[in-house]
Order: C-alpha cells, then structure tokens, then sequence
C-alpha cells in the first residue's frame, strides 16, 4: 500500500485494476491514503490495513468498523432529520453561524481536516416559509477567511462573495446577511472565498429549505447531501457518502415505515467530480427538480446531479424490508456512496 501510494496511483487507476480482478467491492479500503497527510495516522494506517485484510475477497459491503460519531460532535441519523427553523426575532428569523476548523473521521480511521459551520458537515439545514424575512449572523471562528454564500434572490451586498457587501469575512470577524425567502425550493448554501473548490470541498456547506406558503403534504422528511473528500489533496475524491460518513446508512439502515410519504431533500454538493446521481432500488419516486414546482416533473428511480444541484423526491415503499439506494456512478458507490432504507410496519 505504502508503495503504492509513493507512486502516486491514482484511485481511478486502482480502481480499474480492482475491478478487473474481481475485487471492486472493498476497494475503499485499497485506496484511502495513509501517509499522514492529516498529522500522524499511524492509527489510520493500521486501521484501515486491518480493514484491507478482512476485506479481502470477502465481497461484503461497506468499511469495518465504526466512525465515531460523538467524537465528531454529528450523527449522519440526526443530521437526516435535523432542519433548523432558527428563532423568530421582532419578525425576523434568524440563525447564528459560526465557521470552526474541525478535523472529522469521514471513514473508519480516516480524518480530515475539514472547516465547518457550526461543527458539523454538511453544515445545519435552515428552514423557513416563503416570504419570510430572514437574517444569518455569521461568526468566523476559523483561521481562513470565509462567507456565506446563499442560493436565492436577493441584492448584491447580501450575497456573501468576495469584493461585494462585507466580502471576505476575516477570522474573528462577523456579518449578517439578511435577505428574503424566495424562491420556495431547496437551495444550498457555501463559502465563496477563493479558491472556491477548496473552501467548499472542506465542508463549508449546507443546505436551505424555503418551503411553499401553503406547505407540503405531511411526509417523514429526510435530508440527504451527497458529497465527498479529498483524502490527499490531489483533486480528487477518495471517499464518498452522504451526509459525510461513508457507509454509515449501511451500518445503520435509515428507518422508515411501509407506505408513510418519504420526502427527500437531496443535494449534490460534490467538488472535483461533475455529477453524482442517487438510485433506489425495487421503488420509483416523483422528482421535483430544484423543488421549485408543485407538480413533479419525472416519475423514475434514478436522477442525475451536477455540482450545486438538487431536488426533492418523494416515494412510498409499498412493501416491508431493506432496499439499497446509492450513486449509481458504481465508482461513489463503492468508495462509501450507498446505504439502505430499513422499512417496517
Ligand atoms: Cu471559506
């Protein structure tokens, strides 16, 4: 492995050799850099050996071993479930966020580096009703400069680019960008500070709901942000997932009940790859590109991605059981991109 990675084989030419022997399954655990680029993983190293060698051969999925959600101070179960409507002030909402260098263990034995809004990636999923007046107090709590940049319609100064409005947001330093709700949909915010991939790649991003002035139909709601980590800052990802920990909805199956509306919001916050895609099996789903509209547009079971892109799915499992769901770009999958829905009742 050390060899390996001294020569600089790139996952991609790894992972075609993998394949071509049959052993395309646990090559997450081939190809997870090892080298101490994060500041002494020695423990890395010999975790993620011990997952190579059970690994070998076996076909089975996803990593062993379990992230340590507490220490990373997130649960990829809670962040499903986890909008945060802020507080309503004088007739404002509002949401204080704060940017912290944090480093997380994105797979067993595996830490990065990351830079966060309020601890966690992807950063907390803020919600409020079309027409709303809101206002985001950002504190940058980290050593780089840093935004926040919102998906939306609002004025200049409010969008959280260098060089605009309050621009770059220095360590210590504060801002509030307050803008209205609109469109209703589900959009996405992240840094802006340059260079772009960089900042956003290291997880400063998250997700904003705006829902419809007459609201949805009641549904169990689940967020899903499909991203990725450039493991050894060569550009490109060596781990995937969604909502950060790779494999974690298959260690921990996502719980739903049989013909209860599931509505998905999910978004593609992938640097260094130019699409994602999200696959359900044994189910189809309506797709509401965007979530801008209220009627669907597509009836089908997978959808394709682009970098910032992102709609809201809705489905039934009409029957009890475990159903897989992953990127069906197979690559993603294996490197973390997959997991399942437990469906009881
Ligand atoms: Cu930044």
């Amino acid at each position: 492995m050390r060899r390996l990675w001294e020569n600089k084989v790139s996952r991609r030419k790894l992972l075609g050799g993998a394949a071509a022997t049959g052993a395309a399954l646990p090559v997450l655990h081939e190809v997870i850099p090892h080298r101490g680029v994060h500041g002494g993983t020695s423990a890395a190293h010999a975790a993620v050996e011990r997952h190579r060698m059970a690994h070998r051969g076996s076909g089975h999925l996803g990593a062993v071993g379990r992230v340590d959600n507490r220490r990373n101070g997130f649960d990829p179960q809670a962040i499903l479930r986890d909008f945060d409507t802020g507080t309503v002030r004088n007739g404002v909402r509002e949401w204080d966020i704060v940017a912290e260098d944090r480093e997380i263990e994105v797979a067993p034995g595996v830490k990065y580096a990351a830079w966060t809004y309020n601890g966690r990636v992807p950063g907390p999923t803020l919600r409020a009703r079309e027409g709303e007046r809101l206002r985001v107090n950002f504190t940058n709590g980290s050593s780089h400069p840093h935004t926040i940049h919102f998906h939306g319609i609002h004025r200049d100064v409010m969008d959280g680019v260098p060089g605009v409005g309050a621009g770059n947001i220095g360590p210590g330093e504060s801002t509030s960008y307050e803008f209205d709700a609109t469109p209703f949909g589900l959009h996405l915010y992240h840094c802006h500070s340059t260079p772009l991939a960089e900042h956003i790649a290291k997880g400063l991003y998250g997700a904003f709901v705006i829902d419809p002035r007459e609201g949805r139909p009641a549904a169990d709601e689940l967020l899903m942000v499909m991203n990725g980590f450039d493991t050894n800052f060569d550009r490109s990802n060596e781990v995937y997932g969604v909502n950060t920990v790779a494999f974690a909805y298959i260690n921990e199956p996502i719980r739903v009940r049989r013909g209860e509306l599931v509505r998905i919001y999910l978004v593609n916050a992938l640097e260094f790859d130019f699409v994602n895609s999200f696959h359900v099996h044994a189910n189809f789903f309506d797709y509401y590109p965007t979530g801008t509209k209220l009627e669907p547009r597509d009836f089908t079971d997978t959808v394709i991605l682009g970098q910032g892109e992102r709609g809201i799915l809705e489905l039934r499992f009409p029957y009890a059981g475990k159903y897989m769901f992953h990127a069906h770009v197979s690559e993603f999958a294996e490197l973390g991109w997959m997991g399942f829905f437990e469906v009881t009742g």
